[in-house]
């Protein structure tokens, strides 16, 4: 087996070769309806300028293959790409003669050996984006390069949802021991392009648990080729129809060393909506599998292969938070936040949360967050009511929300788990209160009340957070005012001159002092009571 490392192939200015083909000048990008990604027949963005300005509003092949490079292009709408150079020549990755296209992956093999001249591929690449026009689709471009254009190959590619590994000759799920195996709604994709550089037709299968069930037949020229394809199609492809200029190191039957220089007819890109292919059921797709075969038919023999990861769906994203300090019979709110930074949408099945418990059917009735559209971000919250004792035996207060989400055909696959952790400390608010007074005094004599309030709130000891909230007369919780203040038995409301001292917020530790002056009018024993409200800050 043999292939390159694209990370080390430099990075060169294309020299742009224009496909003359009528749709394709270079104020019109060959887009062809689906306006994210240029299926022109070339590699080059249209409006591209040689480097160091580059400046690009269109993406092609250069774009991904860059992207694969360091440092990177950021690409617009490009949720993922993938690009993979393969091996040339008598020793490179190759199925192993009787693999066929709609075998179960088990059954494949791969041995180093030579693909025939007109089925050796030279790259395979893709990228995925979001329909710029529903915004809720889709579209995977797909591509690859090949070293001759002579006789009669077919190529294709297989989008697997288990992201797989070649071992040993065979297909395992990365990171296990396990055979990769198809899944339901895996994509198959067939094309048949001239060695003129016409696309005469594409055909589209998917996975149905046994075999290939076909799904759509792009068949003519006037359907499957881009230049001619209806506006917004459901898939199309273009090969080029003149030569063109390529980045990455391309090798050319009976060139030695590696060209920038692409003959007609051995360039292929295409353009498919998953989402519409697969009737709204398009899966989380991982790996690509291009390769060339006998024939143009989806039980036709395998040749070359070269395997690429690119990813439909992306890991969705969740964030979680609570204000740091609560204390016992306080509601702690969090709020979750979640975000799709995918090209898939993508539905939720379930969430929990290690305090609270399972909040699936809530999330998904009453919140945005039941369904991420590509792009999206949906918060919510929810509350969690500190129990008395928990000061003591359970400071500070954590948990873990999880969140799995599914792409439409319900498939699960790792991609998918959204989790975030949230610690919040607990105080314990206190305040120590000292009053002093005359012992004695005769009617109408002037008498001095002393107050001393201090602010004794607790932390835990080793606590992250090692002051409590100030404590404050007046607050407002849950948008509602929370009013306290001192008031005296005897003398009344004492808020007023317990504020002009600076007794109406106390930050932790703090103590204040403040004076009553009033005339003893009693002929008995006084007893007055006094009662201190704060409320932390
Ligand atoms: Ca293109
Ligand atoms: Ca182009
Ligand atoms: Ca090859
Ligand atoms: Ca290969």
């Amino acid at each position: 087996m043999s292939s390159h490392d694209a990370a080390l192939a430099p990075m060169s200015a294309p020299v742009v070769s224009e496909d003359s083909g009528a749709l394709n000048s270079p104020s019109a990008p060959g887009v062809y309806g689906i306006s994210v990604f240029e299926l022109d027949g070339n590699a080059v963005p249209f409006n591209f300028t040689a480097p160091p300005t580059v400046t690009l509003s269109a993406t092609d092949w250069f774009s991904v293959y860059n992207k694969t490079l360091s440092p990177s292009l950021a690409l617009a709408n490009i949720t993922s790409v993938g690009f993979r150079l393969d091996g040339t020549g008598s020793n490179e990755d190759i199925f192993q003669p009787g693999s066929k296209i709609n075998d179960e992956l088990s059954a494949w093999s791969f041995t180093s050996g030579g693909a025939p001249d007109k089925g050796d591929l030279v790259n395979s690449m893709g990228a995925i984006a979001v329909h710029p026009g529903t915004l809720t689709e889709t579209l995977a471009y797909l591509g690859l390069s090949r070293t001759d254009n002579s006789g009669s190959t077919s190529y294709g590619f297989w989008l697997l949802q288990p992201s797989v590994v070649m071992s040993g000759g065979q297909l395992f799920i990365s990171g296990t021991n396990t055979l990769a195996t198809h899944k339901v709604n895996d994509l198959l994709v067939l094309s048949d392009f001239s060695n003129g550089g016409s696309v005469d037709r594409i055909q589209l299968y998917r996975w149905n648990g046994t075999g290939t069930t076909s799904l759509f037949d792009l068949n003519g020229v006037n359907i499957a080729d881009c230049r001619n394809a209806p506006a917004d199609p459901i898939g199309c492809g273009r090969s080029n129809t003149v030569p063109i200029s390529v980045t990455w190191p391309y090798y050319n039957k009976g060139e030695p060393g590696f060209t920038s220089t692409v003959p007609i007819g051995q360039f292929f890109e295409t353009g498919i909506n998953l989402t519409r292919i697969l009737g709204g059921n398009q899966g989380c797709y991982s790996s690509l599998v291009a390769f060339s075969s006998a024939s143009f038919s989806d039980s036709s023999s395998l040749k070359d292969s070269v395997l690429a990861s690119l990813q439909t769906c992306a890991q969705i994203e969740m964030v979680k938070s609570a204000t740091p300090q609560s204390k016992e019979g306080d509601v702690i709110t969090y709020t979750i936040t979640m975000s799709n930074p995918g090209a898939t949408l993508m539905r939720l099945q379930t969430f929990s949360d290690t305090l609270v418990g399972n909040l699936t059917n809530l999330v998904t009735s009453t919140t945005a967050c039941g369904v991420l559209t590509p792009f999206e971000t949906c918060s919510f919250n929810y509350g969690y009511t500190v129990p008395a004792g928990a000061f003591a035996n359970t400071n500070p207060i954590t948990n873990v929300a999880f969140a799995v989400y599914v792409p439409p055909s319900g498939q699960q696959f790792s991609q998918t788990l959204a989790s975030d952790v949230n610690v919040v400390e607990l105080f314990k608010p206190g305040i120590a209160v000292t009053k002093s007074g005359p012992t004695y005094a005769v009617p109408g004599q002037l008498v001095t009340y002393t107050f001393s309030v201090q602010n004794t709130s607790q932390v835990k000891v080793g606590a992250a957070i090692t002051t409590a909230p100030a404590l404050v007369f007046t607050t407002t919780a849950d948008g509602i005012v929370v009013t306290g203040g001192i008031v005296d038995s005897v003398l009344g409301n004492l808020s007023a001159p317990a504020a002009a001292a600076g007794c109406d917020m106390l930050s932790h530790g703090e103590t204040c002092m403040f004076e009553v002056p009033t005339t003893y009018n009693s002929l008995g024993l006084l007893t007055n009571t006094v009662v201190f409200t704060y409320h932390p800050a």
